[in-house]
C-alpha cells in the first residue's frame, strides 16, 4: 500500500503545501486524500488520522508523521540523497537554522496575513490593506510587528542567497529544498498581499512562485475553492 498524505484545502492550508512539497522533493509517490478545513466534521475527520488534529499527516504503514517539518526529517532519513536538505554539511546546518526559524517564528505575519492563493487584496499606499486584521488578536506587534517579521523573512532571504545561492535562484542556488518548501506560504502571502519586498529579493519570491510543483499545487488551489465555493473561499480573512 503506498503512504497516505493527508492535507486541507490547498488554497488556505499554509502547513500542507510544506508537506506535500516535502514528499515531491524526497520522490516519496503518496495518495493524496485531501480533509476540507472548516467544515463541521473537520476536526473529527483530522482526529481519525492526526494525534495533533493538524495536517500535513504522512502515513506510511505503521508510522505515522503529523508535522510538516518531521514528515521532511522522516523523508531526509529514508534517503538522505534527496533534496530536502542540501547535501553541504555547513549549508545544511545554516538550512536547518532557518527552517527551525520560519517553522516557529513569523506569528504576526501568520496572523494577520493568512494564506490565500486565490484572492488579491487591492493595495494601499504600497502596504497591504488589511488594517484590521494588523489590528486584530494574535497580532501583538500591531503593523509594526508584522512589517518587522516581513523585513527579518527578507534579510533570511537575502543573507542565504548570498552565502549560498549564486548557483540558481533558489535559497540554496539551483536545488529547490525544503527551506524554499517552508518559505512557500510566505512568498505566497507577497502576491496575495501585494506586499512590497526589497528589490534585491523580489527576484526570490518570483522564483518561489514559479517553481513547477508550487504551480501545481496552485492550480489545485483553483480546484479546490470551486469544491469549497469560490465566495467562501473570496471571503476569507
Ligand atoms: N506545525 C504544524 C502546523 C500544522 C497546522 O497548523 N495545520 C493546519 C492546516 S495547514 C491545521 O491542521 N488546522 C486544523 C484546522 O484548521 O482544523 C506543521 O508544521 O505541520
Amino acid at each position: 500500500m503506498s503512504p497516505i498524505l493527508y492535507i486541507g484545502d490547498a488554497w488556505s492550508a499554509s502547513w500542507s503545501i510544506c508537506g506535500w512539497l516535502a514528499c515531491r522533493l524526497a520522490g516519496l509517490e503518496v495518495e493524496e486524500r485531501s480533509i476540507f478545513l472548516g467544515q463541521p466534521q473537520t476536526r473529527k475527520e483530522i482526529l481519525e488520522v492526526s494525534p495533533s488534529g493538524r495536517v500535513p499527516v504522512l502515513v506510511n504503514g505503521s508510522t505515522v508523521v503529523w508535522d510538516s517539518m518531521a514528515i521532511a526529517e522522516y523523508l531526509w532519513e529514508l534517503n538522505p540523497n534527496g533534496q530536502i536538505w542540501p547535501q553541504d554539511f555547513e549549508q545544511r546546518c545554516y538550512a536547518r537554522c532557518i527552517a527551525a526559524e520560519v517553522h516557529r517564528e513569523f506569528e504576526e505575519v501568520r496572523v494577520a496575513m493568512p494564506m490565500n492563493l486565490i484572492k488579491r487584496w487591492p493595495m494601499r499606499n504600497g502596504l497591504p490593506s488589511i488594517e484590521t486584521r494588523m489590528k486584530g488578536p494574535g497580532v501583538k506587534g500591531g503593523r509594526e510587528g508584522v512589517m518587522e517579521g516581513l523585513r527579518r523573512m527578507e534579510e533570511i532571504w537575502r543573507d542565504c542567497r548570498q552565502k549560498y545561492g549564486a548557483g540558481g535562484p533558489y535559497l540554496f542556488g539551483a536545488n529547490y529544498t525544503f527551506v524554499d518548501a517552508l518559505f512557500a506560504p510566505m512568498v505566497s502571502r507577497y502576491v496575495t498581499y501585494g506586499v512590497e519586498a526589497a528589490e534585491d529579493v523580489a527576484p526570490y519570491i518570483g522564483a518561489n512562485m514559479a517553481y513547477p510543483p508550487m504551480q501545481e499545487w496552485i492550480s489545485r488551489a483553483e480546484r479546490d475553492a470551486e469544491v469549497v465555493g469560490r465566495d467562501v473561499a473570496m471571503a476569507f480573512p
